[in-house]
């Protein structure tokens, strides 16, 4: 395995095709779109892309429940646009990882619909079916991630199946070594049309523990998070890959440390990134992402260098502020209010120079906010409509109180048209279809073509820019740290030790460290004052996302200051 990988280096851009660019006019975002914005992807100092699901689905999930995993749905293009969009990225420098969705499929998949059809045929066992408990009801008790219960019966095969998601969305039997078979000639298959690698969608609960025991307390760990054969059947995936260096990104949603550490030690040859979750539950409630709290920095800051110790020399982190399935990170961490500049670029500061990959999901390079929901209609999404439906229905909570609990972490939040301009509809499709999904209406001022506006200076010192200027945009400063981390053997390789900071501090603070290069990076993630105690040698700034930067030896952080300031002993 090679010592520093290209993806070691890199910044991935996540895309959620559906909301990036409709080229089209049809509404829906879509491959051409993606092809014709790329050069804002490599401006931004993105060497690849990861792009959601685009294949055949009858879209129940927005794409996560796929028909036909070697065909593109007709609503974002056809296989050979795909083929333009990977010729044209490569082109451009940038890499293409596509998202495969192997936990499960549609239920309108072949598979299944012959798995249903004919129990005792070639595709009876590509699914979990299960004959009725004694009282006729499921074999168990196991919910899904959706809040319905993970059985669906079946009057025609009159067994039971199992699904972890949505009903449509049957999950395959990894147990069988055919389907294991099929999924990675499916890998195959688009790395023959030149794709670089994959994120492997909660691909750590696709071994279930024998015999699907009763789950106790709610707790999934064990049962189907992190299964005893999950790190077997990815080694064996990774051995049938046409490439070897295909990267391997595998989302994890509750891995726990020790699992994500044998996940992603080079020597297992499984994946080579994780996507953790621990940071994105961080205002969780008892009652978990429905139940939302105010987040404590103090939380935050442990769950940043415990991950960061977890994933230490050999395995390498992957680093995201928000996704597809998040709140938009600016009004959830953030202040998407009067300090909106300032959260989202001490945020970026804080998260993206830690040691590891930095994925950027679309939109955050810019702070685009929470979307203003007033009312359940405004909740598409399938997971968060069934939150407040269940919160109702089985909690007894009252529709008003179901509403403001969900609002906030619905994922309908994070999937709003990318806001390119001032023009209609964002400038996210000039068509006259409406967008699937109305742009938030904060786009005349929140959009990509008012922040391109950069200092011309490419340099990455604040100093560039005029003392007391007005701190560039967002998108500005996400072009400057990116510059710099590529700029700098420390943040790019180096350590990573977090500077003690007492309990009840707002501020986070650590130093990167690599031979005769040292980057402190410090930030203060509220809208208060804050103090740290700057560590001593000589110290300048790099990069500040305030103007005139603090003098460097300063112990006062104005609100949501952030500073990235090189030290020498
Ligand atoms: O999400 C995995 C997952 O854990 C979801 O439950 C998600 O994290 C959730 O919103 C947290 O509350 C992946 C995809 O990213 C998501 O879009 C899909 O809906 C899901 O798998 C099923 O494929």
């Amino acid at each position: 395995m090679q010592q520093h990988p290209w993806w070691k280096n890199a910044v991935i851009y996540h895309i959620y095709p559906r909301s990036f660019r409709d080229a089209t006019g049809d509404g829906l975002g879509d491959l051409q779109g993606i092809t014709e914005r790329l050069d804002h992807i490599r401006a931004l100092g993105a060497d690849a892309i990861w792009m959601g699901p685009v294949f055949r689905s009858p879209q129940v999930d927005n794409g996560y429940d796929v028909s036909d995993y070697r065909d593109i749905d007709p609503i974002f293009g056809t296989l050979e646009e795909m083929d333009l969009l990977i010729e044209t990225a490569h082109q451009k420098g940038v890499r293409v990882l596509l998202d495969l969705v192997f936990n499960h499929s549609s239920d309108q998949h072949l598979w299944f619909r012959e798995s249903l059809r004919d129990p005792d045929g070639e595709y009876g066992d590509y699914y979990i079916w299960r004959d009725p408990a004694d009282d006729g009801g499921p074999p168990n008790n196991w919910r899904s991630f959706f809040s319905v219960p993970a059985w669906t019966y079946s009057p025609e095969r009159q067994q039971y199946y199992l699904h972890l998601f949505a009903p449509e969305q049957p999950d395959l039997n990894w147990e069988n070594p055919k389907v294991r078979e099929e999924l990675a000639e499916v890998a195959n298959f688009w790395l023959h049309r030149g794709v670089d690698g994959f994120r492997m969608d909660v691909i750590n609960v696709i071994s279930k523990k024998p015999g699907l025991p009763p789950m106790v307390d709610g707790l999934r760990s064990g049962l189907y998070i992190d299964g005893p054969k999950v790190p077997g059947y990815l080694q064996e995936f990774r051995s049938r890959l046409l490439r070897k260096d295909a990267l391997l990104v595998g989302e994890t949603p509750g891995v726990t440390p020790e699992a994500a550490r044998q996940y992603t030690l080079p020597e297992n040859g499984a994946l080579d990134m994780v996507l953790i979750f621990d940071h994105v539950m961080l205002d969780h409630g008892p009652g978990g992402r429905w139940d939302p709290r105010p987040l404590k920095i103090s939380k935050l800051r442990s769950v940043l260098t415990d991950w960061q110790a977890t994933l230490g020399e050999p395995s390498w982190p992957s680093i995201y502020l928000a996704n597809h399935d998040q709140p938009r990170v600016v009004s959830r961490y953030g202040d998407d209010g009067h300090y909106r500049y300032q959260s989202a670029t001490a945020l970026a500061a804080i998260f993206y120079l830690q040691r590891g990959t930095p994925i950027v999901y679309q939109g955050d390079e810019i702070a685009m906010a929470n979307y203003p929901i007033q009312q359940v209609d405004e909740i598409v999404d399938i997971e968060s409509r069934n939150a407040y439906t269940y919160l109702v229905k089985d909690d007894g909570v009252s529709p008003e109180e179901a509403l403001a609990r969900v609002r906030g972490n619905a994922r309908d939040n994070g999937r709003t048209p990318m806001q390119w301009s001032d023009r209609p509809n964002a400038g996210f499709t000039d068509g006259e279809n409406s967008p699937w999904y109305p742009p938030n209406p904060d786009y005349p001022r929140i959009n990509a073509a008012a922040q391109d506006l950069c200092p011309p200076s490419p340099e990455i010192v604040a100093s560039t820019v005029e003392a007391g200027a007005r701190p560039s945009s967002v998108l500005c400063f996400y072009r400057r740290l990116f510059a710099l981390r590529k700029s700098s053997d420390a943040l790019l390789r180096g350590s990573y030790a977090s500077l003690p900071l007492p309990e009840a501090s707002n501020v986070a603070a650590y130093i990167r460290q690599s031979e005769g290069d040292q980057v402190v990076v410090v930030a203060n993630l509220s809208g208060e004052e804050a103090s740290w105690e700057s560590p001593h040698g000589k110290l300048t700034t790099l990069l500040s996302n305030y103007l005139p930067p603090s003098s460097e030896g300063s112990h006062r952080l104005r609100p949501w200051e952030c500073r990235i300031l090189s030290r020498v002993l």
